[in-house]
């Protein structure tokens, strides 16, 4: 979320490309899957957006989630909500951390990021408030206790400039997101320019070696809100999107380090597509801060009927400025070199928008998961969906599965049993940058941000702030 807004560069005029795919077809004629029980994780004054939600694949009951807060209007220099819960996620213990100070984590600003591994290890990555780098987390106990073990510093790029802000449009390290699988842990950010990548490899629980010098992503200046997967052979796939305005001129681009954490770097970039979302694409449920085509990996790692596949979700705009974004996936069989068509996820007929999806793989089946806001439900004309009789601002969350390699989606699921407005809840970034999925063992555990107060234990459900929530949903 730390990023600063960049000036407008003149709008690239986008002609409309034919979709690549209709809606899953016969949705609408099958059995709606009803809503699961909401939980209100944090149940806390203020506003909490922007949630890393992960499973421990040694014991499915312990989740674990962390949050940005609102810092200024609690008072706090720094600090992020995390939540833990041992019950599968019916209840939850929450603190805040890194609070600054003598804190272990330093001063988190936000935009975490968290991923178990088989092992154990649950690793978090993150922003300072203060410092230019990013720190590595690391917790052996389900997510009670973390300790920084590496402050990942951007690579001295070449061309750098004292005080350089003509490297790229980001000054400041930005949007980290880490993933452990495989035996390896990898990080990858913006470095105020290019994208970067620094791994290590992981022998057991606590085992966790040095980090790599960082790798600098080819054809990737100016390339931001990253993702970062790795394949069953320890391949590493960064994938991010290039934005030619804030509006608009979208690309997603993938680059793969083949050896991983051998010594070849990473490949040279693949565009994958083009999304019609730039870096700040306003929307009307998502006013304030904007959203972005939000691309998302996932790498199957199973001996399933797809193994070695990987999945790419993203957002794109119908037409550009129409407000009427969908989520899509596409996959690659050959390592990202070349992908298939894209597949709609959402299923309404409306021209409304679906916007910050992510996308989980069930490492235990290969199924995947997508989760993402919808504003389906809101027409304007009041009832469930609309809080204020103005189309399209309002949204709930919804999520769908693939059982057959991404090759088409159940119907969808509303997981949110409320409606949220974000404007309403006076948090400056929304629903922030990114919402959270962790699917395990048939079940998918999504956290989003809510002001519905449809739970009952919001404090300010008066004010409309906003809470991270959560449920439990099984795969059909
Ligand atoms: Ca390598
Ligand atoms: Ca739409
Ligand atoms: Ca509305
Ligand atoms: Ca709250």
């Amino acid at each position: 979320m730390y990023r600063f807004r960049f000036p407008m560069m003149v709008a690239a005029i986008v002609t409309g490309a034919a979709l690549a795919a209709a809606p899953a077809a016969l949705a609408a004629a099958q059995a709606r899957i009803a809503t699961p029980v909401n939980v209100d994780i944090s149940q806390r004054h203020l506003n909490e957006s922007e949630e890393a939600i992960a499973v421990n694949p040694t014991n499915p009951n312990n989740i674990v989630t962390v949050t940005n807060v609102g810092h200024g209007e609690a008072g706090l220099a720094a600090g992020m909500l995390e939540g833990v819960s041992l019950d599968g996620g019916k209840t939850w213990t929450t603190k805040l951390v890194a609070l600054g100070g003598s804190d272990p984590l330093g001063d988190g600003c936000c935009d975490p990021s968290l991923s178990f591994d088989r092992y154990g290890n649950l690793f978090m990555t993150y922003l300072y408030e203060a410092e230019d780098q990013v720190p590595v987390a690391l917790s052996t106990d389900g997510g009670l206790t973390f300790h920084v073990i590496a402050n990942i510093a951007k690579a001295d790029l070449p061309g750098k400039k004292a005080g350089g802000d003509n490297r790229g449009l980001f000054r400041f390290v930005d949007q980290p997101t880490i993933t452990a699988a495989h035996g390896e842990v990898w990080v990858v950010f913006n470095a105020g320019g290019p994208m970067v990548a620094t791994g290590a490899r992981v022998s057991g629980l606590g085992q966790v070696g040095g980090f790599i010098p960082v790798e600098v992503v080819p054809g990737t200046n100016n390339c931001t809100y990253g993702d970062v997967s790795i394949g069953p052979s320890g391949q590493v796939m960064d994938a991010c999107a290039l934005t030619e305005s804030g509006q608009g001129g979208g690309k997603i681009f993938v680059n793969v380090d083949p050896d991983g954490l051998g010594p070849a770097g990473f490949g040279g970039r693949t565009f994958v597509t083009q999304t019609h979302v730039g870096g700040f694409d306003f929307i009307p449920p998502q006013a304030d801060r904007s959203v972005d085509s939000e691309p998302g990996l996932a790498w199957d790692g199973t001996g399933g009927p797809h193994a070695g596949r990987v999945y790419l979700v993203y957002t794109r705009e119908h037409l550009n400025e129409s407000d009427n974004t969908d989520i899509y996936v596409r996959h690659s069989d050959d390592n990202g070199a070349t992908w298939s068509a894209a597949v709609r996820v959402n299923d309404d007929h409306t021209t409304n928008s679906q916007f910050l999806p992510k996308i989980s793989l069930d490492p235990t089946t290969g199924n995947i998961a997508v989760v993402w806001y919808d504003s389906r439900n809101d027409l304007g004309t009041g009832g469930p969906g609309d809080t204020d009789g103005i189309a399209n601002d309002d949204a709930q969350f919804w999520g769908a599965f693939s059982t057959n390699g991404g090759g088409s989606f159940t119907p969808n699921i509303q997981i949110s049993a409320g409606t949220s407005n974000s404007h309403d809840s006076g948090n400056g970034i929304d629903y922030g940058d990114y919402s959270g999925l962790s699917f395990f063992g048939g079940i998918a555990h999504p956290a989003w941000s809510d002001n519905s107060n449809s739970t009952g234990n919001n404090p300010d459900g008066a004010l409309h702030q906003l809470d991270i929530y959560t449920a439990a949903v099984p795969l059909p």
